[in-house]
């Protein structure tokens, strides 16, 4: 079959399904909605059906779709200058920089662009400080890490992943790390020896299912590596911005970790921009030449940033989070259903285990207007916006109330 669009003649969701499924590469199962605009909470597809976004594109749309002030960011700067490439500076970055530091603490920042990269990223600045700080014997630095852990798809972040799949068939892999059960003190202390760098952690395990260690867990883990000169670098990419109530996921157990990893919201869905932020000591081991990235601080991205850090304050989306989450999960814990094992969050990071398929039920969410993902097979996945009002979030428990309740 040949598909055409003419103006006379716009393509169907299937039209579009069909030419992706004929030139696309078939790494995704997406829910078979073709989105054509979306604004707020609310996507819209080419039927013009309309959808409460309750996924975020997992947390990357914390201020929301096409937010008007970041919108209007992005097109002044894309009218000014929107690469420069690190070989000259740019008048966007330094800002940036500067937001960065006012939001974590830490003194400074490497700007990159995906999450991985920014893991990759704190995965090179870890080893590197654990061989001219430390004084670990040259290629012997090791990272501990965790079982079910998701930091991107790289070569080397796969090489420490304990998901079959994200491994099938793309080894050879890079040594270094060592990988311990979550949510186990005692594993993180046996683990460390004189050649530990880093500690590389998710302070809530989104992809395994949003798995809440338990309350001092963090602390603990912070002080084994403070006693024993390891970094603690947590990797805030999907949790940070907010998203649990805190600005931070640590910030639950007061702890500061020596580097901090963010991605997904620091642009509020318009751009991928990332960061890596630590103290002198740690990014101090990057000299010229050491480490960069073509895009990384470009000009677009980093304006673009600033915006979304800027709304995230001015709209008191932490704060939103933090109330309206608990709202919500309440609701959802008065959800009766034998399908359901259990219901636990953070924020607006709330995940309901099943004890079957998670999948069907986020199809027949899809179809009363929710959008919701499965994760890890059991587990569906609520992360609205944090700009949501309270009343679309009562609107989509109604729905999701009706789809478990009436689930057989
Ligand atoms: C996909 C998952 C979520 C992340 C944490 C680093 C990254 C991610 C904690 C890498 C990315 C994304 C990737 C996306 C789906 C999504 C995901 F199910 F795959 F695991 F959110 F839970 N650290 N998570 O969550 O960031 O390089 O993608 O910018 O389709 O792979 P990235």
């Amino acid at each position: 079959m040949t598909v055409n669009a003419t103006p006379t003649s716009p393509l169907s969701t299937q039209d579009y399904i069909q030419l992706e499924d004929q030139y696309g590469a078939h790494n995704y199962h997406p829910l078979d909605l073709v989105i054509e605009h979306a604004e707020g909470s609310w996507v819209y597809d080419v039927e013009g059906k309309k959808y409460l976004d309750c996924l975020s594109s997992y947390s990357a749309l914390n201020q929301g779709h096409c937010h008007p002030r970041i919108l209007n960011t992005l097109k002044e700067q894309a009218a000014k200058v929107t690469l420069t490439s690190r070989a000259f500076r740019n008048n966007q970055l330094p800002l940036l920089y500067q937001a960065l530091h006012e939001i974590s603490g830490l003194s400074r920042a490497l700007p990159m662009n995906s999450g991985a990269e920014a893991c990759e990223t704190a995965i090179k600045m870890a080893r590197k400080w654990g061989y001219k700080v430390k004084g670990i014997p040259e290629n012997q630095a090791e990272i501990i890490v965790f079982e079910n852990n998701f930091h991107g798809r790289t070569i080397s972040i796969i090489s420490f992943s304990t998901e079959a799949q994200y491994k099938d068939g793309f080894g050879p892999f890079t040594p270094g790390f060592k990988i311990v059960p979550y949510d186990d003190v005692e594993a993180v202390k046996q683990a460390i020896t004189p050649n530990t760098c880093a500690v590389f952690m998710e302070p809530i395990q989104a992809e395994a299912g949003i798995l809440i260690p338990h309350a001092g867990y963090l602390k603990q883990v912070a002080e084994l590596c403070k006693q024993n000169n390891v970094l603690f670098i947590a990797d805030e990419i999907q949790t940070g911005l907010g998203r649990t109530g805190k600005m931070f996921a640590f910030q639950h157990e007061g702890i500061q970790p020596d580097v901090i990893v963010v991605g997904k919201a620091l642009s509020g869905g318009f751009y991928p921009v990332s960061a890596v932020m630590a103290n002198d000591e740690v990014m101090g081991v990057f000299h010229p030449g050491d480490h960069g990235s073509t895009y990384g601080g470009n000009p677009l991205g980093c304006a673009v940033a600033r915006t979304a850090l800027e709304v995230i304050r001015d709209e008191n989306l932490v704060e939103r989070s933090a109330t309206l989450g608990e709202k919500f999960l309440n609701q959802l814990k008065t959800i009766h259903s034998p399908h359901i094992k259990e219901i636990r969050g953070r924020g607006l990071l709330i995940g309901i285990e099943l004890n079957t398929k998670a999948r069907p039920f986020c199809e027949a969410l899809k179809a009363e207007g929710v959008l919701c993902k499965e994760t890890h097979d059991f587990v569906i996945r609520f992360a609205p916006p944090l700009v949501v009002s309270e009343a679309d979030l009562n609107w989509a428990f109604e729905r999701i109330k009706k789809v478990i309740e009436s689930f057989s």
